[in-house]
């Protein structure tokens, strides 16, 4: 292989796709970074008036504790603590809810006024609702 000529153009084409494959993986982070996970909050509004119910979860690698709840109808306030790792809570169907993003040992939380119904939560992290960091939760 040495003082061969056929091999720079192959090294040539891989770092042509690893600088690709970089630029792809940097726009990815940037838009999870401006928009809070994907989520656009933009438009949120946070209900006003006191929560009938807290519920608090504990946010690791992969898996959201607990991650089958139940609450009355109205306010409640989503609460996440993140005991490794850095995690995010929204919720599918819930356009622009998001409880931000906290790294380990921090807690933040965000209000949100549901109806009676099945609602699914997950965290917005790239890879990782697919690695199970999602749960069910009843209203009503
Ligand atoms: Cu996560």
């Amino acid at each position: 292989m040495a003082g061969s000529v056929e091999p720079r153009p192959r090294r040539r084409s891989r770092t042509l796709l690893v600088l690709a494959g970089l630029a792809v993986a940097a726009a990815v982070a940037g838009t999870a970074c401006g928009s809070g996970g994907g989520v656009d909050t933009s438009k949120y509004v946070e209900p006003k008036g006191p929560p009938v119910k807290v519920l608090a979860f504990k946010a690791k690698n992969f898996k959201f504790t607990p991650d089958q709840v139940s609450a009355p109808s109205g306010i409640l306030e989503l609460e996440v603590t993140s005991t490794e790792a850095t995690h995010d809570l929204a919720i599918h169907d819930v356009d622009g809810f998001l409880v931000p993003k906290v790294s380990q040992g921090q807690t933040a939380s965000k209000k949100v006024e549901l109806e009676a119904g099945t609602y699914h939560f997950y965290c917005t992290i790239p890879g990782h609702e697919a690695a199970g960091m999602k749960g069910t939760l009843v209203v009503g």
